[in-house]
Parts: structure tokens; sequence; C-alpha cells
């Protein structure tokens, strides 16, 4: 920590740098319904400063695009409104991650299910590469070409996480009858572990086989990837294909991938805790993933969830001690886990008892796999006393589930979208039916004044500096700067989700704020970032730029063209 300077002599004592010590700010949550998706939001992310991304699969929305159904869509996030967008695949059950250079490759997918007018212009997805480039005039859109760019694995139900190189690495996983296509790959494609661009096995997807679908990927640190999925985590060397470390299982038997759909988030990297990474993981489900359990008609929407949330520090001494058990105000299947730039955590969506999918439940409702939505979002407070972190009070109960098929995110102004939820092959009416309307959810820092800064570059790179200018209340007691990645969120699962506090000085006058760019590529990779001013636990806009110096990813010519 550092004192802040003779700005004011009886703020002498303001501290910098600090989201430990942060003062929450005090007043009211608030819930708002407004504006539709046009496609419902199965995949969700932030891809500018006023724009999200909603990828949805192949059915019959609404929003109309070339005169055939859209399965995709920009959403404006001031005017609340959407355009369509024309990938040429279907991307339902994919993922994605941004590169270093901004863009966004989503990756994986399947074939269209339903009947109608969409078949005839619309490929399977399951080894599509789809690229976009966002923008903020409304005139960007999916680039996919089959021909020069797609995967060399077939993936519905990966997960992907961007690396210090600024590429993407792609896990897993197909998993239908007499097909499991248990293996990893890069986009950019890359010439390593023996396979020119090709898939490289994973022992370990193999080995977390049944319920693996979407694992849970983090960047550490260190380098190292942490990977979890079903019952099982580890410690991942990418550059050099070697398990490091199987951590301990998750304890008391819950599985935390999808079918059984847990949510997970890095917990936030600070100078104060010399960036250790901890890793948190809540919800999930203890049924059995034995396959006999899968069968059409054997599980029940009426299964009960875990309300177990755990947490690891993911260093010599934290591992040693292992999983840190503790226990939501309720069980949840499917939940999110959205970072707030003051650095708690946010869980919504989901719900309390079933399994993820449609169709498969005896008592399925409509074709929900699940029941019981979870409407009332959970704060969790990481650095309160153990029995003191979780708390629902004053937080809004919403009326609309969003269950499987359900998405949130953080949003430049710091509101959270909730969007979502599909529990049907296409679009339903019945319950739990297809859901459009979407939802913004205000943390009680909305309602302060929020501190404002100009003189963000377009990049901004490793160890260098910038100076701000601000423009924050002088009785201000903590400032701080945080960058945060708001990642890809589908199935419960958030992509490269990932909140870095800086090093940040105040000037004496208090106009001037000079901040020091993250110490490493692992501590937080080269690409998009939204800058947070802090001050007295409210933070500004969230500007968004590029980590690093904007340069795209290692492009090996050899591996792309195999
Ligand atoms: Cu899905």
């Amino acid at each position: 920590m550092k004192l802040f300077p003779v700005f004011h002599t009886l703020f002498s004592s303001a501290v910098f740098g600090s989201i430990a010590a942060a003062q929450y700010a005090s007043g009211q949550w608030s819930l708002v319904q407004e504006g539709h998706s046009g496609v419902s939001a199965l995949e969700l992310a932030v891809v500018s400063e006023t724009t999200a991304m909603i990828l949805d699969k192949v059915e019959h929305n609404p929003l109309q695009t070339e005169g055939h159904i859209a399965w995709a869509a920009e959403l404006n996030l001031v005017t609340r409104t959407v355009r369509p967008l024309n990938p040429t695949s279907n991307t339902w059950c994919g993922t994605g991650s941004f590169l270093s250079n901004g863009t966004m490759v989503s990756s994986g997918g399947h074939r269209v299910v339903i009947t109608g007018n969409a078949e005839v212009i619309c490929r399977n997805g399951l080894a599509a590469i789809r690229l976009f480039t966002p923008c903020e005039d409304g005139d960007c859109d999916i680039f996919e070409n089959d021909d020069v760019r797609r995967m060399g694995g077939l993936r519905w139900y990966p997960s992907s996480v961007r690396l210090d190189d600024g590429s993407a690495m792609i896990w897993g996983i197909i998993d239908m009858p007499n097909i499991t296509d248990p293996t990893f790959e890069f986009y950019p494609p890359k010439n390593i572990h023996g396979q020119n661009g090709t898939p490289v096995f994973s022992q370990f997807l193999n080995d977390s086989l049944n319920a693996n679908h979407f694992p849970i990927l983090t960047l550490l640190p260190d380098g190292n990837l942490f990977v979890a999925a079903n019952t099982m985590a580890m410690i991942f060397d990418w550059k050099t294909n070697q398990e490091i470390m199987r951590l301990p299982d998750i304890p008391n038997g819950v599985h935390i991938s999808s079918p059984l759909s847990a949510g997970a988030t890095l917990l936030p990297l600070t100078p104060e805790n010399n960036y250790t990474p901890e890793i948190m993981i809540c919800g999930g489900s203890t049924y059995s993933d034995d396959l006999a359990n899968w069968v059409i008609g054997v599980p029940s929407s009426q299964q009960p969830t875990s309300d177990q949330c755990i947490r690891m520090v993911l260093n010599e001494e934290g591992i040693a001690n292992g999983w840190e058990v503790e226990h939501m105000p309720e069980p949840r299947i499917m939940p999110e886990l959205i970072l707030l730039p003051d650095g708690r955590v946010t869980i919504v969506n989901g719900a309390k008892t079933g399994i993820a999918g449609y169709g498969v439940a005896g008592d399925e409702i409509g074709e929900s796999d699940c029941d019981n939505p979870a409407l009332t979002p959970v704060l969790y407070n990481p650095h309160a006393p153990a029995g003191e972190r979780f708390t629902q009070d004053g937080l809004p109960t919403s009326e609309i589930p969003r269950m499987y098929h359900s998405t949130a995110t953080l949003t430049p102004n710091a509101s959270i979208l909730l969007a979502g939820s599909n529990p049907n092959t296409d679009v339903e009416t019945r319950r739990y039916h297809t859901e459009y309307r979407l939802e913004w959810l205000s943390p009680p820092y909305m309602e302060h004044t929020r501190p404002t800064y100009t003189g963000l570059p377009v990049t901004f790179d490793y160890n260098s500096t910038v100076t701000l200018d601000v423009d924050i209340d002088r009785d201000a007691q903590n400032v701080s700067v945080v960058i945060m990645d708001f990642g890809f969120a589908t199935h419960g699962v958030h992509m490269d989700q990932r909140s870095v506090e800086l090093v940040s000085e105040l000037s004496n006058d208090g106009t001037q704020l000079t901040v020091t760019g993250p110490p490493s590529p692992t501590i937080y990779p080269p690409g998009p970032t939204y800058v947070f001013v802090l001050v007295d636990g409210v933070p500004s806009f969230g500007h968004k730029i590029l980590i690093g110096t904007g340069a795209q990813p290692p492009l090996d010519e050899g591996a792309l063209n195999k």
C-alpha cells in the first residue's frame, strides 16, 4: 500500500491500489428489464464499449436477416437494440476467446436440428472457426470461410482460453454416441507437441469423461493453465504438454462441468496478493455421471443440486492446504460467477434442481431438464471472514428464469447484463419458454457519482506507464485501477474472465493518475481489456484498450494450412 501524498491534510491517509481494504459503495441494488436480444443468448460477450455479441443455436428466432432467421446478433448496450449478424454455421454450444489483436475467435458448434428455411444456408459448426473484429459503427460481421479457416477437431461443448502469447487454446469435447474427442488445439494453429496444426490428445479430458463438457480453463500467472472438469482438476503446462500436477478432486463428490455445471472464476489478481492466483468454483451436482444415468427418461428435473463453493490458492502452500469449502445460501446448477470491479463476485442465473440440458429428464418441464429457477442473485465477498461472505440481502429477485442456455456478463458501465434461457430444441412458448428479454442488474455503486478519466492510449504495454487525467471526489480515501476481461459466457462457464489490479499513483493535486501496465502477459494475456478507476468502491466507466502492442498472435503458416 502506498500512502497518499499531500493532497489535503484531512485525507493524507488515503490508500492506493488496495481492493482488499476497499470500502464497498453503499446503497441499493436495482434490476431493470429492458430490451430484447432478438436471438436467444446462448453465448454472450461484450465486444466493445457499446456493443455485445450474442450467439444462439439455429432456431426460429424473431430476428431475421437476409431472408432467413438469424441466430447471431450484435446488441447495442446503450440503445438496447440489436442488429443481426451472419455466421454461416450453427453456433450451437461453441466457445469464444479474444486474440491479442482484439479479434474474437468463436469456435465449435453443431449441425442444424430444426426444420425450416435456415437449413439450406447453415453449415454444421462442429469444426467451425469464426472471426469477428469488433466495431462501433454497426458495420462489422462474422467472417467465416470453411475452406481457409477450420479446426482440426470436431468440437461441441468446447472451452477456450487466451494464452500469454495472445493465441487461443481450445479444449474438448464432442461427446456423442460412439464419438469422443478428448483433445485440444490452438487458434491460430501451432506446430507443437508433434502435431502440426492438428488436435493433441489430452489424458485429462479422457480421464474426466463423461460429464466434462465446457471444462474450466484459466491462465495462471506462472504461465501454466488451471484446468477442471467433472470431479477433477490439474495444473497443465501447455508449452510442454505436461500435466504439472493433478490437484485434489472436487470435494464431496460434486461434479462441476456440464451437464452438471458449476460456475467458476479466478479471483482478482492484485499487487497486494502478489498476483497469487486463487480459483473459485460454485454449484454443480452430485448426480452420478455414469452413462446409465443419462438415458432418456432416467434423470429428474427435481434432482438436488449442490450449494458447495470451493476455493483454492494455486501455489505450493495453497495446494497443500487443499480446497476451502463453503456453502451458498441456495444450491445451484449452471450459476454464472460475475466479477465486479470492486473485487466481489455476483452469482446469478441457474436452477436449484435438475441437470443442464433438455429432452433427457423423465419429468421434463416442457423440454427442460431442470426446475426451480434461482431468481435471486448472491453477492460473495472473498475478503470477508469465512461464514460472512455470502449475502442475498438487498439483491433484487427476478421474475425471469435464466436456466439452460442463459448467460450473463459485466458490461463497460459496470452493470451486469442477464440474458437468454431456452431449455428447448427450438423456440418454445410453453414453460420454460425461450427467453429474449434482457435484464440489467445494477450494484449500489451505479447510484453514486462516478469517477471519470481521460487519456487512455489505444494499446497499453507491459510495465509501461500512462498518466490519466482524473476527475474524482477530493474526499477520496481509496483509489485504484483495475483492468478486466469480461470474457465469453456460455452454459455457466465464463471463458477468460479476469480482473487484475494495476499499480497506480495519484498526483499531489489529485488530478492525474499514473498507472503502470500489467507486469507480464501471464498475469494479463495480451488482448482487450476494460479499464476501471475505482474511488472508494465506485468504478468509473470501463474504457476499452488492448493490453500489449495490439499485434496478432504468432502465425505458423504451415500449421494454418494443414
Ligand atoms: Cu448447449
